[in-house]
């Protein structure tokens, strides 16, 4: 099969600037390019799409070029957005291009034949003389074709979200990168999201006039969900790829929680496996839905991909600890991360020295009504305190009552968790 042909049978084209397309990139490796632009210290699973399709390019042997946008970061893309942007200042720019640049190096290979390559557009762009950008460059570009591109139409009738000179620029700004890069790495081909298709034609209208050279465009599709609620969102609001933001045990079970319908096509989108190995994961979600072995595997391929495989096994024990599972060897910052929506209490640590009745603390904490439900409860052996069955009404508290840190977990039936924190 030939690369254009995965990414068509994986969904990734939207639009595409060439019907001779697939053999272009057939006849012999060429250098192609996306850009993020650093509006946040890290990316989000937003990004996800055009990374996979800038490692599918290097696998079939092209030639990545990841653009930081340290300098279009400082103007702001008006692309898909209803409000101007309001602007970040020098230093927040730089610190966000140095998160996502170290994010974007883990997904592709710097070395060998198809060695991927970063660029930081603040390299260029920063250096340009207005007088001779608005004489070199702005010649070329009509305002009135730039009046009828999407992202400016929107805005125009709108008093109230208009859109400023700078935003307006920006579409200039993205097309001189893809002539720089044209130029100087003889990149041929710029990829994105559909909303970057103006952008990306603006590159290529100024490379044929500049360069007298062709060049191709690719957009990916916008993700949608089969519920219509946006795609990467979670109630806590957006979906990291930096750890500290969005732990791999939420990262993973945001995964897991997708649904039926939208599973295979997050397949095709964020893994690398096979036709037929999706295939069978479609079976299986028609055969067997409540074993959700697809959304398991989803999570498990991307959870790797981005955390590494030391945090995928991690996220595992801790989804598995949620469910019944070994409470032992989470440290605490896990711990608080999985029972993050469980009920805790704060008790006095003096219960652990005091030698104070188990169903005691647990009353006082709201835990149970009462003693009486207390003690039944352990007759019909459903309490359990760290993951181990609490067979004795008079049980106490102690030292060794504590899981990791200042925790213990209380567990009531199957599935009711309490957390109890000494203080
Ligand atoms: O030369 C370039 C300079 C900047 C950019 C691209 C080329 C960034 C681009 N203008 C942009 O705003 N991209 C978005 C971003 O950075 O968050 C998103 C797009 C999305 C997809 C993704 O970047 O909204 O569709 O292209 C990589």
């Amino acid at each position: 099969m030939s690369l254009y042909q995965e990414l068509q049978w994986r969904g990734f084209v939207h639009q595409c600037t060439h019907e001779n397309m697939e053999t272009e990139l057939e006849k012999e490796p060429i250098t192609l390019y996306c850009g993020f632009d650093p509006t946040a210290d890290s990316l989000h699973i937003g990004s996800l799409l055009p990374i996979m399709g800038l490692m599918h390019f290097q696998r079939a042997g092209h030639k990545p070029i990841v653009l930081v946008g340290g300098g279009t970061g400082l103007i702001g893309d008006p692309s898909g957005k209803t409000d101007e942007r309001s602007l970040l200042d020098d230093a927040q720019v730089r610190k966000n291009a140095e998160g996502i640049h170290a994010q974007l190096e883990r997904f592709l290979d710097f070395e060998g034949p198809a060695a991927a390559v970063m660029q930081n557009n603040a390299d260029w762009l920063c250096q340009l003389s207005l007088v001779e950008f608005l004489r070199d460059i702005g010649k070329h570009f009509s305002v009135n074709v730039m009046l009828n591109k999407e992202s400016v139409k929107q805005r125009l009738n709108d008093r109230d979200h208009g859109i400023s000179y700078t935003e307006f620029t920006y579409s200039l700004l993205q097309a001189f990168d893809f002539l720089h890069l044209c130029k100087e790495h003889d990149c041929r081909l710029q990829i994105g999201g559909s909303d970057q298709w103006g952008n990306i034609v603006a590159g290529m209208d100024l490379s044929r006039r500049m360069l007298s050279k062709d060049t191709f465009g690719l957009t990916f599709p916008l993700i949608t969900k089969a519920d219509g609620s946006k795609f990467g969102k979670s109630e806590g609001g957006n979906i990291w790829l930096d750890p500290e933001r969005t732990s791999p045990y939420k990262f993973y079970q945001f995964w897991i929680n997708q649904s039926d319908e939208d599973v295979p096509r997050y397949l095709r989108f964020f893994t690398f496996l096979t036709q037929d190995e999706i295939q069978e994961l479609e079976k299986s979600i028609a055969e067997e839905p409540h074993k959700r072995a697809a959304q398991k595997r989803l999570a498990e391929e991307l959870t790797r991909l981005v955390h590494g495989e030391e945090a995928l096994a991690n996220a595992i024990k801790a989804s598995q600890a949620m469910f019944g599972g070994e409470l032992t060897g989470l440290d605490e910052a896990t711990l608080l991360d999985i029972f993050s929506e469980v009920p805790s209490t704060e008790v006095q640590r003096s219960v652990l020295t005091e030698g104070v009745a188990l169903i005691d603390t647990l009353v006082n904490a709201g835990i149970f009504e009462s003693k009486g439900e207390a003690r039944r409860m352990i007759k019909n052996g459903g309490l359990n305190l760290n993951g181990e069955r609490i067979d004795a009404d008079d049980a106490t508290l102690s030292e060794a009552s504590i899981l990791t840190g200042n925790i213990a977990v209380v567990r009531k039936g199957k599935k009711n968790y309490h957390l109890l924190k000494f203080v």
